[in-house]
């Protein structure tokens, strides 16, 4: 048996996709409500407002946890829940809810792994540009003091920042996600001060945390090309770099990647590109995001990257669109481990949507999340037999939640939440993952 007696086996969710209560005690409003009130942004118009319902219902969902057999939960905080301007004072009540959670899941035998930004970020400093301004860099720094020493006593787990490529280029570039940008040159602003920010996040956590295991959680999916001609392999590059490497060497090695740097040109004016080395701060571990394979083409009329997507017929995808290639997952990591000196790796997330059918007899049954949560933990007890330092599993989602700008049409949980009622019921992939983490803790 290959997963280790301490392996974390866990849940993941975020604070804006799950916790709703929007505009409750006191917490000010993050870019996320924003952009879901604000027309034509999200799906259907689904906003965040109630979602699971999480702040009143954290019980029940760790009573579930519980019954499931997990060790671990990895949530994240809402920055304006408990800083509602994002800065200067904090507001106590959302303090207290997640002092609350946090004991609950202790007195549950569940680990707290503490996520600072899944994205909701305070709205209040949008005035100022957000990521785009350098200040944002103390901003959080701040921000993590605030919680590091608020639960630092009790959370040993904490991670900066939830895939930056995500909030930088969808959010600031292509303006899918909050805060709804159109600029690349502001994109890449974001994702410098998210990784300065990361630089000067760690060293305030593991001064207010004894023993902390403080990381970073990154989108490090399968980027391979369309077919063997030189052009697709070469825009392959391309898209890998702007998202593993663009991210990996600042951790990692305290530099841009020159490659990228180049095909960037004059969108990084303004950026300075040696202060990234302050990005590469000692880690105790790297959390890796893994869902699917892309293929990617060249493309030269979508400049600076040069490449587009290829949607591979032959391939089983999720409700997502998303190809299912679990094999990506040790392929990826065994990569990075020539590449890089390797703390401590935790699957922070994965998961996948399908259009699940309704409950019968209190239960789901969703046979291809079953396929393919078994098909990644298979990967997982390979990657480990082969001396892969992965030391823990967070499936997404823990429940049903709203999925950004796809708003509530897309289930990811392994417990289904009923939107009307708000009742949770297991599916048969939480029933799975419960035997699953039975028979690895018995072997
Ligand atoms: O729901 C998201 C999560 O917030 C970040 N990682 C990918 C998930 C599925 O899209």
């Amino acid at each position: 048996m290959a997963f280790p007696k301490d392996f974390l086996w866990g849940g993941a969710t975020a604070s804006y996709q799950i916790e709703g209560a929007a505009q409750e005690d006191g917490r000010g409003e993050c870019v996320w409500h924003r952009f879901s009130h604000t027309p034509g942004k999200v799906e259907n118009g689904d906003t965040g407002d109630v979602a699971c319902d999480h702040y009143h219902r954290y019980r029940e969902d760790v009573a579930l946890m519980q019954q499931l057999g997990l060790n671990a939960y990895r949530f994240s905080i809402s920055w304006p829940r408990v800083i509602p301007q994002g800065t200067g004072s904090t507001n106590p009540a959302g303090l207290d809810f997640y002092d609350r959670l946090v004991d609950a899941l202790l007195k549950a035998n569940i680990r707290p792994v503490v996520t600072l930004n899944h994205w909701d970020f305070p709205q209040a400093l949008m005035g100022s540009g957000g990521w785009t301004n350098p200040d944002s860099v103390q901003w959080f720094a701040d921000y993590a003091d605030v919680m590091s020493r608020h639960l630092g006593d009790r959370v040993t787990y904490w991670i900066t920042h939830n895939e930056p490529w995500v909030v930088a280029f969808v959010g600031y570039w292509m303006g899918r996600h909050a805060p709804g940008g159109n600029s690349l040159p502001g994109g890449l602003k974001a994702a410098h001060h998210m990784l300065l920010g990361h630089g000067a996040a760690v060293p305030v956590i593991r001064q207010n945390v004894r023993n902390a295991q403080a990381g970073i959680t990154l989108d490090l999916h399968r980027y391979e090309p369309a077919s063997d001609k030189e052009a697709d392999i070469q825009a392959a590059i391309r898209e890998e770099g702007v998202h593993h490497r663009w991210f990996l060497d600042p951790v990692f090695k305290g530099c841009y990647p020159a490659d990228i740097v180049e095909l960037m040109g004059e969108n990084l004016d303004g950026i300075d590109l040696e202060a990234i080395k302050t990005a590469a701060v000692p880690i105790d571990f790297l959390g890796v995001n893994y869902y699917m394979r892309f293929l990617i083409a060249d493309n030269p009329g979508f400049p600076p990257m040069h490449n587009r997507l290829v949607y591979n017929d032959d391939a089983e995808h999720t409700a997502m669109g998303w190809e299912i290639y679990p094999q990506g997952l040790i392929l990826n990591l065994q990569k990075f481990n020539e590449n890089y000196d390797l703390p401590d790796i935790y699957i922070t997330e994965n998961g996948a949507a399908f259009d699940d059918a309704p409950p019968q007899n209190d239960v789901v049954e969703d046979p291809r999340r079953v396929a393919y949560l078994e098909a990644h933990l298979n990967e997982v007890e390979s990657a480990i037999e082969q001396g892969l330092p992965i030391k823990g599993y967070f499936v997404w989602s823990l429940l049903d939640n709203f999925e950004w700008s796809y708003g509530y049409g897309k289930r990811f949980g392994i417990i289904r939440v009923d939107y009307d009622t708000l009742k949770r019921t297991v599916k048969r992939s939480a029933l799975y993952y419960k035997d699953r983490i039975a028979q690895a803790s018995s072997g």
